[in-house]
């Protein structure tokens, strides 16, 4: 039996091997051992971009269903804030309707290095497109149950934020399309812009079309590494697509999990359907334990290389245009009347000599 599952196994191995004949064995036993070599091969090379061996669910950090006694009974691991309430199916952040701010955050500090966070979320409402708002952001902060201008949270707030902004405010610059996501690392110091869709403050970002979607919608985040990586399943695909992917970024610990939302003159319903918080199994090298120092501060190395400037004058495209082509047909009549002044010189000086 085994013999016959590692040898059809072998078989689809061989497709794709270009070391076949090495495989071309009768004993057993050593045919299997190469295959477990083989496959641990393979299995790395697929995992070499994120290194890590197996995950686990940590229901103490977890959001899912049914939410049960949530943020009601002294053992709920969540509390709720403003309008945030649970139903059967959500947490519902703000519901679509103006002015509303919601929240729900974890009650236990966090204190693991390598983890994945997925969530589940559903952003809808009446409006049209462009005519909702705000959108909602997910959060790993040092503060909790705060009130304020990011999505219903805090600014200067300290750590990091993930939003996902359903709003252009800073129509002018049509760079993107949105809704988009996006992600944050605050200092305390460090504030987001609400005018502008927070660019200044951006460390990377993509659009994401979450907004009254046919499909389930999904956010994943995975930190391990001083690396930072989003992801995102909106079209039904069953796959993550790259959104952001940021090195260097330091993250203190004793941190807390949250999840906000604010509608102003524009609405949705915002819904938390779950956030389930996976810890990594990561292997380190000496090394790599040895360069991980506490860090107290959250940070990003070379932060410069995410400075955006914000255009709000200069040349668009169209002004653009129209100096190259005035350029052009100046340079066309300059050369036009070089040719003819030349013509007649020569002329004259023709004449002369007779
Ligand atoms: C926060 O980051 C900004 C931009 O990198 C920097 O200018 C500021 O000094 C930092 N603040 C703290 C408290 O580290
Ligand atoms: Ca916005």
């Amino acid at each position: 039996m085994v013999a016959t599952v590692s040898k059809s196994k072998l078989e689809r191995l061989r497709s794709f091997c270009f070391l076949c004949p090495m495989f071309h064995l009768k004993n057993i036993r050593e045919s299997t051992c190469l295959f477990v070599t083989a496959c641990l091969l393979i299995s790395q090379s697929l995992a070499d971009d994120q290194d890590f061996i197996e995950e686990f669910l940590k229901r103490e950090y977890s959001l899912a269903k049914p939410y049960r006694g949530l943020a009601l009974s002294s053992s709920s691991q969540w509390d709720l804030m403003g309008t945030a309430m649970v139903t059967p199916d959500h947490v519902r952040l703000t519901p679509d309707l103006q002015s509303r701010q919601g929240a729900v955050w974890s009650r236990i500090p966090f204190f693991l290095r390598d983890w994945e966070l997925k969530v589940h979320f559903k952003i809808h409402g009446q409006g049209k497109k462009n005519l909702n708002g705000d959108g909602m952001a997910i959060w790993l902060t040092k503060d909790r149950m705060q009130n304020g201008p990011v999505f219903g949270n805090m600014n200067q707030f300290i750590g990091l934020g993930i939003f996902v902004d359903t709003y252009p405010n800073a129509d002018k610059s049509h760079d993107r399309a949105f809704p988009h996501v996006s992600v944050m690392l605050g200092n305390g110091t460090l504030s987001y812009n609400h005018d502008y869709d927070g660019r200044h403050t951006e460390l990377g970002g993509c659009t994401a079309m979450t907004r009254n979607a046919i499909y389930d919608t999904f956010l994943l985040v995975r930190y391990s590494k001083n690396r930072l990586t989003l992801m995102v399943d909106v079209d039904g695909k069953q796959e993550w697509k790259d959104c952001a992917d940021i090195t260097g970024l330091r993250l203190p610990t004793g941190y807390f999990f949250g999840a906000s939302s604010a509608t102003g003159d524009l609405s949705d319903n915002h819904d938390i359907i779950s956030m389930k918080l996976y810890q990594l199994t990561v292997e380190r090298t000496p090394e790599e334990e040895g360069e991980e120092e506490e860090v107290t501060i959250p940070g990003v190395d070379n932060m410069e290389q995410f400075q955006v400037e914000v255009q709000e004058e200069g040349m668009s495209r169209v002004q653009f245009f129209f100096t190259l082509l005035f350029s052009i047909l100046g340079l066309a009549v300059l050369a036009v009347v070089g040719l003819i002044v030349y013509g007649r010189w020569k002329e004259n000086r023709r004449k002369r000599f007779y």
